[in-house]
């Protein structure tokens, strides 16, 4: 139906096609639809792009912070003129619903805006000194070259929320966006050369993971921000501590929604719905657990498995879809397994459950809402593992300690949702669910650019994402004693 882009890496402000292995992306709904097709970058593009940055960042961190955010609003302009086309154009590569796909070019925009004014903000800061007629300033400086690794399933808005900061901080980037969502990290490239943010300073690498491992163990690379699983996220850590690199990596998350018995029950089921499927789940801060008083257990999840089965799952291009496909092949058959392990270790079947076998999904790689319910099977794999799908792991509490307790039960601890229309439980949510972030009566899921993002626990490595703590990765401080020479006081002879 649609023809398919060829693809191509960006480095030193020149496009060019790659010279290694074949690399498709394929649509998810429709895996014999090429949406785009190339050949990825080898070791020596990635020599190429990272002596590319290096060329360029001292010019751009010495280009003034006014100018430097000014590039951001001007691609927002443009991601916003083309937010239809290339959302639709995610949808098709990702496979997250047409409403989704053309939101988050809008959330790469307003990303793009939050950066550009950072030049009016608060940047570096000044101390008094214990010493007379001396100031000491902690100033701001860019890393260097950074190296941005960004994952599948926001394919704008997470390398946006990576490359605004890296950019208006001062540093020269070097991207390698994940392999399966290579063409909207085209898009995004596009709207920064037009605005005209100069060569050199932004390069995309479409290719291997070991482009990412290359990019940390490189001598000339002073910064690596990662989004992605557990395991490789560990892996580029261990690899940055060798070589003394700092790094930021976003990892797992097994986030709980956790229903009080006082809560607002519709409320919570649509938002448990929305935290637990959107995106089909494929969300690092997706609801994954439901902990659910039991007081109101019953009535709850009778409700919730109902909406669950009646979602619309089929094509993210039709905008009727509440639910598209899983981003592959492999993505369904680990959740494929990961389910068929839960029944096997006892959970119990509320909702869907299987793959569809319609001529209209059987061929995409679509799996059904699905909802299981932990009763007996309370050491089941579901309830610790991500699975980066559709799939709901629920228990009961028999009390409001309990439901927190279970919320806490987890490595990680990036995102949690809290039902209660009780403040005094809310603020207790507040102290005792050990999360990077809680949402008190909405979906686990979503993040504003203007505020910390991040997990706690074993969620993530190193400094958190966006608003002002972004900084915290993206820049390095000098402490500067600034005294004045001996010669003259203002009140002393001769002044
Ligand atoms: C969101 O909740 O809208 O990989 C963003 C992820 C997260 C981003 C979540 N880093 O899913």
């Amino acid at each position: 139906m649609t023809t398919s882009v060829e693809l191509q890496h960006y480095v030193s402000g020149t496009w060019f096609q790659g010279d290694g292995g074949i690399i498709t992306s394929v649509n998810p709904a429709r895996p014999d639809e090429t949406v785009a097709h190339g050949l990825q970058a080898g070791p020596a593009d990635v020599e190429r792009a990272v002596a590319s940055a290096d060329a360029a960042k001292h010019g751009w961190a010495r280009t003034p912070a006014h100018e430097r955010g000014a590039v951001l609003p001007r691609s927002a302009v443009i991601l916003e003129q083309y937010s239809q086309v290339w959302g639709l154009e995610l949808a098709r590569e990702e496979g997250k619903t047409l409403a989704e796909g053309q939101g988050e070019v809008l959330r790469a925009a307003q990303i793009f805006r939050y950066y550009g004014n950072n030049g009016d903000r608060e940047a570096d800061a000044v101390y008094s000194s214990p010493r007379r007629r001396e100031k000491i300033f902690v100033i701001r400086k860019a890393l260097g070259v950074v190296g941005v690794v960004t994952p599948f399933n926001f394919p704008i808005a997470i390398p946006a929320w990576k490359i605004a900061p890296a950019l208006t901080y001062g540093n020269a980037v070097v991207w390698k966006p994940a392999s399966t969502v290579p063409l909207l990290a085209m898009r995004l490239t596009q709207a920064l050369e037009e605005a005209g943010l100069p060569d050199g300073v932004l390069n995309l690498l479409i290719g291997p993971g070991s482009i990412g491992t290359a990019l940390v163990e490189h001598p000339a690379v002073d910064g690596l921000s990662f989004t992605g699983s557990t395991g490789v996220g560990r892996t580029l850590a261990a690899a940055a501590a060798r070589h003394g690199v700092p790094i930021q990596a976003e990892m797992g998350g097994k986030n709980a929604a956790i229903v009080l018995a006082d809560a607002d029950l519709e409320l919570a089921t649509e938002q448990v719905i929305l935290g637990a499927f959107r995106s089909s789940g494929q969300k690092c801060t997706a609801t994954s657990r439901l902990i659910v008083a039991d007081t109101v257990a019953d009535d709850f999840l009778a409700g919730l498995a109902a909406k669950a089965q009646f979602l619309i799952v089929g094509d993210p291009a039709d905008p009727s879809t509440e639910m598209g496909p899983l981003v592959s092949g492999p993505a369904r058959t680990s959740i494929l397994r990961g389910m068929d392990a839960a029944l096997n270790q006892g959970a119990g079947l509320l909702a869907g459950g299987f793959p569809y076998e319609d001529t209209a999904r059987a061929a995409g790689y679509f799996v059904a809402p699905t909802i299981l319910e932990l009763r007996e099977a309370t050491h089941a794999d579901v309830w610790r593992d991500e699975l980066f799908g559709p799939v709901l792991s629920v228990r009961r509490a028999a009390s409001t300690t309990v439901a927190f307790d279970l919320a806490n039960d987890s490595e990680f601890g990036l995102s949690a949702a809290l039902f209660t229309q009780d403040v005094t439980l809310a603020l207790e949510g507040m102290d005792e669910l050990d999360v990077g972030i809680l949402h008190v009566n909405s979906e686990s899921a979503g993040a504003d650019p203007h505020v910390p993002f991040g997990g706690a626990k074993k969620s993530g490595y190193g400094p958190k994402e966006q608003g002002q703590s972004a900084k915290e990765f993206y820049t390095h401080t000098t402490t500067v004693y600034l005294q004045g020479g001996r010669r003259s006081s203002l009140r002393g002879a001769g002044a």
